[in-house]
């Protein structure tokens, strides 16, 4: 484990708002969102473990998300240039409520200039397919991180097959990390165990939605 994972355990551990934020706050600065991402995931790893071993409560686990999740909407950066010839990317927290993970790939997505729709936290299926059509999103990109949340991708991917197959899904968070056949058992096009994949993932799935001479 890194010094800064460790050190961010730690904090997460006590409770320490400060602390936290000055970790974070100092590898954005030093070595940019998606190490933020990074250690954000294997330090919030660590203390799911140790809520399962019963060595870390449920409020400390609480409160490490609530204070990484607050702090991360202020160490990210406003991105407002848009670049309207990309397709449209919509982001959905699926059925669960763990929404870090998702906070992280969108200011990637964004530090791209990809026009982004939040579809938001804890949403199903309907919801998702309403936005598409509403919002007309090219690409989907689903977080999930409860297992059956992950399961239930695949109705998802068959209504989305039916009633607008030319959008392309991207899922992504810790189920896709521990099981490498999901993405097929699920039905999406690609699957991401860590934020920054999102990159290989927008261009790959943009190639086929771009007209020609776009600009990815
Ligand atoms: C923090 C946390 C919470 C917080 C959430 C706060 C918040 N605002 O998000 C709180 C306390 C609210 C919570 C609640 C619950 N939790 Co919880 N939680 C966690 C914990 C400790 C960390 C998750 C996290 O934030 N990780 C940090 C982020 C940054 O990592 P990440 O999401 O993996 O994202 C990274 C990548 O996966 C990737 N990524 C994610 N999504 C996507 C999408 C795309 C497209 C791409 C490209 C990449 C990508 O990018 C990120 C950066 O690299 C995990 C433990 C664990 N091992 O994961 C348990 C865990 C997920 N929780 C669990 C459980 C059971 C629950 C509860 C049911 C507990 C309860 N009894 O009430 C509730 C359910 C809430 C709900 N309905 O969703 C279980 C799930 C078990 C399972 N097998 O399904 C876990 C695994 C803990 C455990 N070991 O049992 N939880």
């Amino acid at each position: 484990m890194t010094d800064s994972v460790q050190e961010l355990f730690g904090m997460l551990l006590s409770v320490d708002r400060g602390g936290i934020e000055q970790i974070l706050k100092r590898t954005m600065t030093e070595r940019g969102i998606e190490e933020v991402g990074e250690t954000l995931m294997k330090a919030m790893t660590k203390l799911g473990e140790g809520w399962e071993d019963g060595n870390v409560s449920l409020a400390q686990m609480y409160m490490g998300g609530v204070i990484c999740e607050e702090l991360l909407s202020s160490i990210i950066p406003e991105t407002d240039r848009i670049d309207n010839t990309l397709p449209v990317v919509g982001s959905a927290v699926f059925l669960d409520h763990h929404g870090l993970g998702m906070k992280i790939v969108s200011a990637l997505v964004r530090t791209h200039r990809y026009p982004l729709v939040d579809i938001g936290i804890g949403v199903n299926t309907d919801k998702i397919i309403t936005e598409i059509h509403n919002k007309k999103i090219q690409i989907l990109l689903v977080s999930v991180l409860m297992y059956p949340s992950a399961l239930a991708i695949k109705e998802l991917s068959k209504r989305i097959a039916t009633e607008c197959p030319d959008v392309f899904i991207a899922a992504g968070g810790a189920p896709f990390r521990l099981d490498s056949e999901l993405c097929k058992k699920v039905g999406v096009h690609r699957s991401a165990g860590n934020a920054g994949e999102i990159f290989g993932i927008l261009k790959d799935l943009g190639k086929n939605i771009v007209p020609e001479g776009g600009v990815l």
